[in-house]
């Protein structure tokens, strides 16, 4: 049995490839400069993980900004605004494509599948000509080969090429991608052949996209291109990759595709994959690769349950090698750098350096029985034990909470009806409330106290002083401006997920473990390792340091249960719902907490409720469920007179307007702006009966808008949303933003407000 990855992270141990793009970006370093330093982190990947005992390692996996993207260049499908640029200078119209110019917008950028990743969504229509560029595919494979390793091209498939694909701008929205499979499959036939040419004797071609509900006509278009790809007679052997779940009907489709081999996902799609698998009759004659390691996320394998499927499997294939469900881009890179994780917890952690150690002692383990990998079953054997057993995850109090939560908890005491009166009548706001959605920019002055308090340079009393005139200056500044619900501007806070990580019992912090997020930005996800607490509150402060300074109401900020889930890893020893609710309860402390010193607005964040919905429409009720579920039990414990808020960001709500319903807040506020209040109508369309703020600023752009702009977004939203019920705001939080254009952009803002109020109180 063989050990392989499909993919590692690019970054480097200390992110020298965000340097030295962005070095590049600034013009700093030339372009020669980050082709050595990008040739330099590929060729220490590949030596690293042949070193570790990886028999063949990926090429082709590395990006620049985004894999998808280099699909794109790949198959020559360079939209139709960017090709100038493409053609004056290769690698800077690549970064025009990712980043947008002064002239021309990007491509547009969204979630790849369940993960954090996010790719560029490719722009194609019936007037698309592919042509075949396998340039960087054939130059990595050769790097990698000249180092004397055995090397697997890694390309994203064309099915799942073409179903991530919208139609371009100026195409009819009805377009099909899929339709042109016919004239792409001729680009892949080229691509793989000068691989092999090149010496590639497999290519892998990743096909996520069939984990999802996919139509009888799509599983046609893979059926069929997967028989002429197949019929090539100038190609290495062929395999196809699946992961981030069960294949389904797609099974079949693989299993009886003229190719050499499959790549299945044994993790959490295990059961049904080996059902399916064996349904079938397995896979006579061919390669199976089986991602028994979990690719995304950080826990120690459980060695002798993978020990166990990889022996079943071993009945079901000519050939059975083991690698991670997926690429390790979704996960950091190394867990021993992690020096303030006591070495206790430590342990129970595997980042992508770990993970591939655990293929190779499953490949070791597959091909000489357990005997001879005695030392590593034993070593791990202690390290689940260790956490299975200890108090972090079991926490008794934690527990019993949870276990007492009733129905009643998530419900607020009167209905939104009545409840809206109360508040009415408790905040006096005018018709159409101005506010924003919580943070205000992040100023260098900010980030380099942060940075000094980490270093010693100042102590906590100097760095509270300087939060505290923050908070000073964005309460004053609302005043002036005449917003109506006033935040405190958040300057306490870099990462809202991360900050309030750090506050809660059970979860972890890292100091290392960055994982792409797009292009050159990257997160640090915490971890949810042990049952969440609270041991005392984490924003009241700062919210009643604020609220003292006006007689404004002050909202109260949070980060809602599931955003906190979706952007930290989370247990696999439990069903997320539970690790859910537990946020969910110290949270609803939060909360309460903030009501008891006087705050009656709290917004509670979710931005990434839609954005975690499952990938098959069968297991997305259960979630729904469970989400909703947390996000009342952290709201539902308030009086009627205080109220409630929450924030999602990026625009398509159609699908879950009845769960954002559900959450029985009082105020949402969403992000409407660059759609033209598309989001209004949708709310409308569904009957939403709650206050609405969908915002009438773009704040992904430091451009200015008008107070004429703004009013007439907000006629916009009047025709969709009564007055009585729209609230007038950004999109999103300002903290990307710069002072200058912020302070102009809330003062256009709120003459808008001004404007709309006085056309209707004439009307
Ligand atoms: N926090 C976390 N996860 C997230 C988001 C978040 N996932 C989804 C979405 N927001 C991703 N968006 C971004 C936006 C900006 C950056 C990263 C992800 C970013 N990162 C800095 C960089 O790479 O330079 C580093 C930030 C830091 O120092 O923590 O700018 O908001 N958890
Ligand atoms: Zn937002």
């Amino acid at each position: 049995a063989r050990a392989t990855v499909y993919g590692y992270p690019r970054q480097g141990q200390n992110r020298e490839l965000k340097k030295a793009i962005e070095g590049y970006w600034k013009g700093r370093a030339d372009a020669d400069t980050l082709r050595a330093t990008a040739a330099e982190l590929r060729r220490a990947n590949w030596l690293q993980l042949a070193e570790a005992g990886i028999h063949e390692v990926p090429t082709g996996d590395f990006s620049y900004y985004d894999h998808v993207l280099d699909t794109g260049v790949m198959v020559g499908a360079i939209p139709e605004r960017h090709r100038a640029a493409v053609q004056a200078d290769a690698l800077d119209g690549y970064f025009a494509m990712a980043r947008g110019t002064q002239d021309v917008a990007p491509l547009e950028m969204t979630k790849w599948f369940d993960t954090n990743y996010h790719y560029l969504v490719p722009e194609l229509g019936p007037d698309t000509v592919f042509s075949a560029d396998s340039t960087k595919q054939v130059a990595e494979l050769r790097e990698a080969l000249a180092l004397g390793l055995t090397a697997r091209p890694v390309l994203v498939g064309p099915v799942t090429y073409l179903l991530l694909a919208k139609p371009a701008p100026g195409v009819a929205a009805g377009f099909d991608p899929l339709t042109l499979i016919d004239r792409l499959l001729p680009v892949y036939a080229e691509i793989v052949a000068d691989l092999r040419a090149a010496g590639a004797e497999w290519v892998q071609l990743d096909e996520p996209a069939l984990v999802q509900d996919r139509t009888p006509a799509e599983l046609n278009t893979a059926t069929r291109a997967y028989r002429d790809l197949g019929a090539l007679t100038d190609r290495p052997k062929l395999l196809v990759a699946s992961y981030f779940g069960r294949l389904g009907d797609a099974l079949p489709v693989l299993a009886k595709a003229p190719v050499e081999g499959l790549a299945l996902d044994f993790t959490e799609a295990a059961a049904a994959n080996l059902d399916a698998l064996a349904a079938v009759g397995g896979l006579p004659g061919k390669r199976l690769i089986a991602g028994v390691v979990n690719g995304r996320n950080i826990w120690v394998n459980d060695l002798g349950t993978s020990l166990a499927t990889l022996g079943t499997l071993l009945g079901l294939a000519d050939r059975v090698d083991v690698a991670a469900s997926c690429s390790l881009l979704h996960v950091p890179l190394d867990a021993t750098a992690e020096r303030d994780i006591e070495p206790q917890i430590r342990r129970w952690l595997a980042f992508a350096r770990q993970k591939t150690g655990e293929i190779v002692t499953l490949a070791k383990g597959l091909a000489g029985g357990t005997g001879a990998i005695a030392a590593e079953l034993a070593a791990n054997r202690a390290d689940l034990a260790s956490r299975a057993g200890s108090a972090i995850t079991r926490d008794p109090a934690v527990r019993a909470r949870a276990t007492a939560v009733t129905d009643a908890d998530g419900r607020r005491s009167q209905p939104y009806a009545e409840r809206t009166a109360a508040q009415r009548a408790h905040l006096g706001l005018p018709l159409l409330p101005a506010t924003t959605i919580g943070s205000f920019p992040q100023t260098t002055e900010l980030r380099t106290a942060r940075a000094d308090l980490r270093a010693g340079r100042i102590g906590t009393a100097g760095y509270e002083e300087r939060i505290r005139a923050e908070i000073g200056e964005v309460i004053s500044f609302q005043e002036k401006t005449g917003l109506d619900v006033l935040v405190h501007g958040e300057p306490e806070r870099n990462d809202m997920v991360q900050y309030f990580a750090e506050q809660l019992t059970g979860y972890l912090a890292t100091q290392h473990g960055w994982v792409q997020s797009y292009g050159t930005r990257y997160v640090r996800p915490p971890i949810l390792a042990g049952d969440i607490s609270r041991p005392e509150p984490m924003t009241v402060r700062w919210t009643t340091y604020a609220q003292s300074l006006t007689a404004k109401p002050v909202k109260g900020m949070l980060t809602g249960p599931v955003t906190m889930l979706a952007w930290s890893f989370v247990r696999d020893d439990q069903p997320l719902g539970d690790t859910a609710r537990q946020v969910a309860l110290a949270l609803r402390d939060e909360v309460n907490d903030l009501e008891a010193a006087g705050t009656s607005v709290i917004q509670v964040d979710e931005p990434a409720l839609r954005e975690t919905l499952p990938l098959r429409a069968a297991d997305r009720p259960a979630y729904l469920a469970w989400a909703t579920e947390a996000f009342r039990l952290s709201t539902g414990g308030v009086r009627p007179d205080t109220q409630i808020h929450t924030h999602m960001c990026y625009a398509e709500f159609g699908d879950i307007v009845q769960a954002i319903d559900d959450l029985d807040a009082d105020v949402i506020s969403l992000e409407a702006a660059r759609s033209h209040m598309q989001v209004a109508r949708e709310l409308a369309g569904h009957g939403y009966p709650r206050e609405a703020g969908p915002g009438v600023y773009d704040i992904h752009s430091p451009r200015v808008p008008s107070a004429d702009e703004a009013a007439a977004l907000l006629r916009k939203g009047l025709e969709a949303i009564p007055a009585e019920r729209l609230w007038v705001n950004p999109d999103c939080g300002l903290k990307t933003r710069g002072w200058p254009e912020t302070r102009a952009s809330l003062e256009n803002l709120v003459a808008a407000a001004r404007t709309i109020r006085a056309e209707l109180s004439a009307s």
